[in-house]
């Protein structure tokens, strides 16, 4: 059965072209306008940010609550699903030397206390899944931290989520650097390391990015599949990454057609999706579009993947493995190439 497969992104997703060196070049649409583009370019599935639910993750949890619920009635409303909640760790005065694996205790417990009421907000969203993007979870410079103890702070926090909620699901996103010179946890294989070590590995999982594997020096087909024989890729952000620089989050597949072909061809061979997981896009309009065409990076990289589908689709396996059985890689190459040129 080839899988019929279900798109998301994030509201962060369309956004108003500020970067590190300059404001913002375009309005930023109003989130209720944001929703409607969902449906209309072909998502269906919400990434969402704590504080993307609420206005205020820090505001008492009664008001925390009766926001949800009415973000909740939008999505029902407009036939969207929550994919995931992700505690947004990272911007708070108090985390600006990390959260989970702050120096401060005080922080520590701010981390944990918010990342609780992030579970209790997935809930409200009926989703289960919390995402651990750990942006500040390491070091400006190597002596800053323990980093000991900071692998242990991490382990400590997954097994207090994991026992707050029995249902609720971790899914680590990891990514080697920005904003840290180093992160603790840079890779998925790290991560798993670390999961196996919680109360229970059976429910923490990865989210891969492609421009985080690739800031890796790593390739994220590869990536996928290390994650997909351990049975944890439990979420995907294709986009796609012009080397080792900051983070592009360029549309999926408009740098490396074939690294993209790769990573679909791994998605479907493994069929990817048919659990219900989502196509999650993590793509950035470049700075250069006006507001009116600043969802275009939305629709193409869902255009690229799916004609990539079709690529995978109609690939002539058998000759793949004839060629593999000869090791005549050279043939292979021509074979892909050719394929990809149409
Ligand atoms: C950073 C990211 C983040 C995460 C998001 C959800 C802003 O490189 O990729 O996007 O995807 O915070 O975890
Ligand atoms: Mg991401």
């Amino acid at each position: 059965m080839p899988t019929n497969y279900r798109f998301s992104f994030g509201p962060w997703n369309i956004h108003s072209g500020a970067d590190p060196f300059g404001p913002p070049v375009r309005d930023e649409f109003a989130f209720a306008e944001k929703l409607e583009f969902y449906k209309q370019l072909g998502f269906e599935g919400v990434q969402f940010h704590d504080d993307d639910v609420v206005s205020d993750a820090d505001a008492p949890w009664s008001r925390q609550e009766a926001e949800a619920s009415q973000m909740r009635k939008l999505l029902n409303e407009r036939g969207l699903a929550a994919e995931f909640i992700a505690p947004r760790l990272w911007e708070h005065p108090l985390t600006i030397d990390g959260a989970i694996t702050a120096n401060s205790a005080g922080t520590r417990k701010y981390a944990l206390e918010r990342s609780k009421r992030a579970v209790d907000i997935a809930r409200i969203m009926g989703t289960k899944d919390l995402v651990l993007w750990p942006a500040r979870e390491g070091t400006y410079l190597r002596e800053a931290k323990d980093p000991i103890a900071a692998v242990g702070r991490l382990v400590e926090w997954m097994n207090a989520l994991l026992e707050y909620d029995m249902e609720i699901r971790i899914l680590g996103e990891m990514k080697p650097n920005e904003p840290m010179d180093h992160a603790y946890v840079p890779t998925t294989g790290h991560f798993l390391g670390l999961a196996s070590l919680t109360v229970d590995p059976s429910r923490v999982g990865t989210l891969i990015e492609s421009a985080h594997a690739i800031l890796a020096g790593l390739d994220p087909s590869d990536e996928m599949a290390y994650a997909l024989y351990h049975k944890k890729l439990w979420s995907v952000h294709l986009n796609d990454q012009n080397g080792l620089k900051f983070d592009e989050d360029k549309s999926f597949g408009v740098v490396d057609l074939r690294r993209a072909f790769n990573q679909v061809w791994v998605l479907e061979r493994a069929g990817y999706g048919q659990k219900g997981e989502f196509i999650g896009l993590d793509v950035k309009a470049l700075r250069t579009q006006s507001k009116e065409t600043s969802t275009k990076h939305l629709r193409n990289s869902r255009a690229i993947f799916l004609r990539l589908v079709d690529l995978v689709r109609s690939l002539d396996a058998a000759k793949v493995e004839e060629l593999r059985a000869a090791r005549d890689y050279e043939e292979l190459d021509l074979l892909i190439v050719k394929h990809l040129i149409g």
